[in-house]
């Protein structure tokens, strides 16, 4: 059975431009609840340790200094079937191939700075939670 939970984190360039109203208030009403929220600034090295699973990929430098380069805001998010309608609503990795309507159509400026984060597994999703988020900062 699908998981209830994802993980998401609205990226640099989103957080510089101020959408995180814009972005939060797209979470909100498709249907998931925050569960955690937290700004805060990756360094480097905890960037890595984020995408370790990408480090043999040719952007995985570049997604690293990007990811540390300003504040992001990490989020738990709460909804039946979390993992796949999230990856629905933030839509595709390139936004040149996001469909109208999806949270990466609207504010995503390229295929790395594309706006926000989504867990790809109910597994993934735990780990990337218990990344940023202790029991007591979760409600
Ligand atoms: P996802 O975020 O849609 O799950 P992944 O393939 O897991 O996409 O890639 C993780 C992140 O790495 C992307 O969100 C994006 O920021 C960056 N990325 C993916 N592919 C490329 C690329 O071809 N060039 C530069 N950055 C990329």
């Amino acid at each position: 059975m699908a998981g209830n939970i994802t993980f998401t984190m609205i990226k640099p360039d989103a957080v510089a431009d101020n959408h995180i109203g814009g972005i939060t208030k797209m979470i909100e009403e498709g249907g998931f609840r925050i569960v955690a929220m937290k700004k805060t600034r990756l360094s480097e090295e905890r960037a890595g340790k984020f995408y370790e699973v990408h480090k043999e990929r040719p952007f995985y430098g570049d997604l690293v200094k990007y990811m540390s380069s300003g504040p992001i805001v990490a989020m738990i998010l709460e909804k039946d079937n979390a993992v796949e309608d999230f990856r629905k609503l933030i839509g595709a990795t390139n936004p040149a191939q996001a469909e109208e309507g999806t949270i990466r159509k609207v504010y995503a400026k390229s295929i790395e700075a594309n706006a926000v984060h989504g867990s790809d597994s109910d597994e993934n999703a735990q780990i990337e939670g218990d990344f940023f988020f202790s029991a007591d900062e979760r409600f």
